[in-house]
């Protein structure tokens, strides 16, 4: 304990230890900064009387503490962030005005907020669901939100239809669960009565929707945008962010046991990632192409449920995000941070998708409930970090003092910086697009397709990641009740895969095969394998950034250990020790190592491959531990490398697994650490099976 607390020493004091302050900056105060002399007793009416109502310290610090809370969001409801910059490669004038990208080399402050988006502010970090992917872009210009996800396409094509998708997916209104998980019947419901979904629902049955961490994700701007430059000239363009480190997901069971012994494992990782200074970064990559691409196109490019694929119009890098700062406080920016999609800038537009016109409108209105007035542009992580100036005045929670008579325009009072006005050449122009037509509620014969790129996604995965996506079809529907909706999902899969379908069928016992949907147009098979869909077809190559979770007892060969972490550092990669006490182990040499981890409490699944440095002793005891056998049983059936000493046999005998050792384990005896690491550049030794 801390030798500054102390007894108060007062008479009736509670027996708590208190710190005394040591200069002034240090006394506390109340909201109106009236010093504080007792923080843990309220004013009474005589020693065991009744508490007074003029007890202004106590009603104050009350008062705030029940209006802590504000509406959590709808949705993307658990969410984390960071702060970081956005450098730009080049100067990119020939395409866009936007200040941001006019000069090679210049930096823009960011924040970025990712997210999940059916769970509620305490749900786990591991949902099978999409993320949200927000970046708000501090520019010399006004603030730009890229709100995405790290997938690039949608449920639904019209904004309308929203209010019900995200009710089908959060949880029953009756029952008040299943919360952050699309495995119930509702959801199945809703998308499998929306057609439209069915590309969607393929990409989050797969991998990308339970990501290994923010930090190997990519994002989309998903709609179409325009990108216009000085001349007027306008072209489209879809956003990326691609992840330097590269892709990565997490096995499905993995992910049901990470929520258990760590649910914040995302969060936990942006945050230590960032304290270790391994800066998480992506490269913002744009697909621009003109009128007559999107005239030829397959799809209508302002249908949200489609892809443009990279191989038919390549994703050119324009320049690179770095989250470089945690947050201060975690609710004053992560918390408070609004975004909203139209926050634009000069040089960039909106198109007429209706998705994104329709996000236009959610977005100020949801902001204006959740943080109390139409000034929430003035909390410090929303507001611009260039000038701000208008006739806006008052509200809730006004924080600027506007200065002079001048609060309408026009007006003959003298120009000023509190007496602006709106410039015809610098300021945001809308670009040109020709509207006509009658007022009609309609969607698009050019949306109707609502199979052949779901058809397309599915054909580009690897055979391990379509195996995935089968069984997590299964698991989810295995959770809905009514068989019609298990039975109607299926009859849509007819349509992407028969293969699939028929897997999916098999692993729900299906007595019967149910027809094929009835498609709004037939679905064509003649789109083109895209490799960039894959996870795994473009993995990483590197173990940088990655963890290994050394599990090891003392007595553990101090060269053996002290080259694995070299060798880890080489690479980049982390490693976090699991001792069977907290206090750590002693080295065969003697050297205290600090456990971070103990057995029970670090199992497998945190770390991205193992390696299990036991003495013949540490694991005939550690072969008695169940948690110490989960660890090792756990990392193989999730096709994890496993590196092992002659001393872990022990453990491995009582597990049966001598005879099943295969390539994905590796003697540590014979192989030196280097070589280890370089194996474990693998990620994941899929052919375990
Ligand atoms: Fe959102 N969405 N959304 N969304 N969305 C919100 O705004 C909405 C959509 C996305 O970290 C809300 O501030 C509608 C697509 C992210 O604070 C709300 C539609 C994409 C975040 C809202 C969509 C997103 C939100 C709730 C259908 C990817 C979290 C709280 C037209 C391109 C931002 C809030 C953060 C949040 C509305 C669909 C991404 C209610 C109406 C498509 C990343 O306004």
């Amino acid at each position: 304990m801390a030798e500054s607390f102390k007894y108060s020493g007062k008479k009736g004091n509670g027996g708590e230890l208190h710190q005394v302050p040591s200069g002034e900056n240090e006394v506390m105060t109340t909201a109106q900064g009236c010093p504080i002399s007792d923080n843990q007793n309220s004013l009474k009416a005589g020693k065991r009387g009744p508490s007074l109502l003029e007890d202004h310290i106590f009603r104050e610090k009350m008062f705030h503490f029940d209006h802590e809370r504000i509406p959590e969001r709808v949705v993307h409801a658990r969410g984390y962030g960071a702060h970081g910059y956005f450098e730009t490669y080049d100067n990119f004038s020939d395409v866009t005005c936007a200040d941001l990208f006019q000069r090679k080399g210049e930096q823009t402050p960011v924040f970025v907020r990712f997210s999940t988006v059916a769970g509620n502010k305490g749900s786990p970090d591991l949902a099978r669901d999409v993320r949200g992917f927000a970046v708000k872009f501090y520019t010399n210009e006004g603030n730009w939100d890229l709100v995405g996800n790290n997938i690039p396409v949608f449920f639904i094509q019209d904004a309308i239809k929203f209010p019900d998708l995200i009710h089908s997916a959060k949880q029953a209104p009756d029952r008040g669960f299943p919360q952050a998980q699309t495995a119930h019947d509702n959801f199945w419901d809703f998308t499998s009565l929306s057609p439209e979904s069915v590309h969607m629902l393929m990409w989050i049955m797969s991998d990308r929707a339970i990501p290994r961490s923010f930090r190997f994700m990519e994002g989309f701007g998903v709609h179409t945008f325009k990108l216009i430059n000085s001349n007027g000239e306008e072209k489209y363009v879809k956003f990326h962010w691609k992840p330097t480190a590269g892709l990565q997901s997490v096995v499905w069971n993995e992910a049901l046991k990470i929520n258990g012994a760590d649910p914040d494992f995302h969060r936990r990782d942006l945050w230590s990632s960032i304290q270790a200074g391994a800066f998480p970064e992506w490269e913002l990559g744009v697909q621009i192409f003109d009128q007559e691409f999107a005239d030829n196109f397959e799809f209508d490019v302002f249908d949200a449920t489609k892809i443009i694929p990279e191989e038919q119009v390549p994703v050119k890098k324009i320049g690179k995000m770095v989250l470089n700062r945690m947050v201060d406080n975690f609710f004053a920016e992560t918390e408070q941070v609004a975004f909203c999609t139209q926050n634009i800038v000069p040089g960039i537009d909106f198109t007429p998708d209706p998705l994104l016109q329709g996000r236009n409108f959610s977005y100020l209105d949801t902001q204006l409930k959740r943080l109390g007035g139409p000034n929430f542009t003035q909390i410090p992580v929303n507001a611009p970090r260039c000038p701000m100036r208008n006739f806006q005045q008052d509200g809730h929670m006004a924080m600027h003092t506007p200065k002079g008579r001048a609060n309408y325009e026009p007006n003959s009072w003298e120009q000023s910086e509190d007496n602006p006005r709106a410039c015809p050449e610098h300021g945001y122009k809308s670009s040109s697009e020709p509207v006509e037509g009658d007022k009609l509620r309609y969607r698009s014969e050019t949306f109707a397709d609502h199979y052949s790129q779901a058809i397309q996604f599915y054909k580009s995965q690897t055979e391990v990641e379509q195996t995935h996506m089968r069984d997590a079809f299964v698991f989810e529907l295995s959770k809905v009740e009514k068989l019609a909706i298990r039975e109607r999902v299926v009859s849509h899969l007819r349509n992407v895969d028969e293969t699939l379908a028929e897997g999916v069928a098999k692993g729900l016992g299906l007595e019967e095969m149910p027809d094929k949907a009835e498609a709004a147009m037939a679905p064509r098979d003649d789109l083109a394998v895209s490799d960039k869909l894959s996870i795994l077809k473009n993995a990483p190559n590197t173990f940088k950034g990655r963890k290994l979770g050394i599990f090891c007892c003392s007595g553990v060969e101090d060269e053996l250990l002290e080259g694995l972490l070299q060798a880890l550092k080489d690479e980049g990669a982390m490693y976090e020790i699991v001792a069977p006490t907290v206090n750590g182990i002693k080295t065969a040499g003697g050297k205290h190592i600090k456990g971070n981890q103990v057995i029970d409490g670090g199992p497998s699944v945190l770390y991205d491959a193992v390696a299990v440095l036991l003495t013949e002793e540490g694991a005939k005891e550690q072969a008695k531990v169940p948690e110490a056998k989960d660890f090792v049983m756990d990392a193989f059936a999730h096709n994890k490398f496993i590196g092992f000493i002659d001393g872990t046999k022990p453990l491995l005998d009582e597990l049966n697994m001598t005879s099943k050792i295969d390539k994905g384990f590796v003697d540590l005896d014979k192989t030196t650490p280097s070589d280890f690491i370089t194996q474990l550049r693998d990620i994941r030794f899929w052919k375990r099976g």
